[in-house]
């Protein structure tokens, strides 16, 4: 049975709000989207679209980090685009569980041949991922004659992910410093940079023996003094922090961080119990205290 389908394009509108298929072959069928009134004196152009069949994926879907794939064997209508709704994508690590991997609410695109879909948080290469695709009502995978794809049920996917790259602090140690006394919410000297080569966003936490008498910033990356902590020196001249930097893929890498606190010459208070009766001296002039015995 030989067929005929062709397609209507209608002034302006967009191929999802005005279509029409018209299939001749034992018989007529017509097939009509007509979502919108296009008035008259609208250019209209018919064109036949030698297509009798529902688009086929071309292998299995595929991901990369982020982007899961579905590549079909022939171009698509870029018009008709799934919501995120329509897939789901489970993820199994590796000695691990499965679990669902969530798509960024804009996380469909129809190109060519080609739908990509895109994760909140990437896969990593042993992980082992699948893909289910149930047929939407509105905005199905459509190819360019208004066939629909069909439905996938945890399909197979295969993980082109190259193996992570670890984020990398350029410094093992790295050394910051305040004087004593400083005030609250005080930047202790610069941020504490990374860097990851595959453009994971990095994950920073700080942690280490010293954490309490600080504050960190992970958005920042930038270690403040805190509400309520007395940096004195000659009770405590460093501190030792780690900050930590994790690419969300599997790596990290951390650097030690030293917080030197620099002496100030510091008009000593009077020791309690002190002697009494000596002359009380204003700023400036040499006070008198007797050190304590040892
Ligand atoms: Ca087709
Ligand atoms: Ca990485
Ligand atoms: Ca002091
Ligand atoms: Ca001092």
């Amino acid at each position: 049975m030989d067929s005929f389908h062709y397609r209507l394009d209608v002034g302006g509108y967009k191929s999802s709000e005005v279509r029409w298929t018209w299939t001749t072959g034992n018989g007529f069928t017509l097939r009509s989207w007509m979502a919108a009134d296009v008035g008259s004196g609208v250019t209209a152009s018919l064109r036949a679209v030698s297509d009798t069949s529902a688009p086929v994926l071309d292998g299995n879907p595929t991901v990369n980090r982020t982007v899961p794939k579905l590549t079909y064997d022939e171009d698509m209508d870029m018009s008709t685009v799934p919501a995120a709704s329509a897939f789901t994508v489970k993820v199994t690590p590796s000695g691990s569980t499965e679990e669902p991997r969530t798509l960024a609410s804009n996380g469909v695109a129809v190109s060519s041949k080609a739908v990509t879909l895109t994760l909140f948080s990437a896969v990593t290469a042993s992980d082992t991922v699948t893909v289910s695709y149930a047929v939407p009502t509105s905005n199905p995978i459509q190819d360019l004659a208004g066939y629909d794809a069909a439905a996938l049920t945890t399909r197979s996917v295969d993980n082109n992910n190259a193996a992570n790259s670890p984020p990398v602090f350029s410094n093992v140690t790295l050394t910051r410093g305040i004087a004593e006394n400083t005030a609250a919410t005080t930047n202790v000297g610069a941020v504490i940079p990374a860097t990851d080569t595959d453009g994971d966003t990095l994950t920073y936490t700080m942690e280490g023996t010293d954490v309490a008498p600080f504050d960190f910033n992970a958005t920042t990356r930038q270690i403040t003094t805190k509400n309520g902590i007395t940096y004195d020196h000659e009770a405590k001249s460093s501190f030792s922090v780690t900050i930590k930097a994790d690419d969300g893929n599997g790596s990290t890498d951390t650097v030690i961080v030293t917080i030197c606190v620099a002496d100030l010459a510091e008009p000593s208070a009077a020791p309690a119990g002190g002697p009494r009766g000596l002359p009380r001296h204003g700023p400036g002039l040499r006070r008198q205290h007797r050190l304590p015995r040892r």
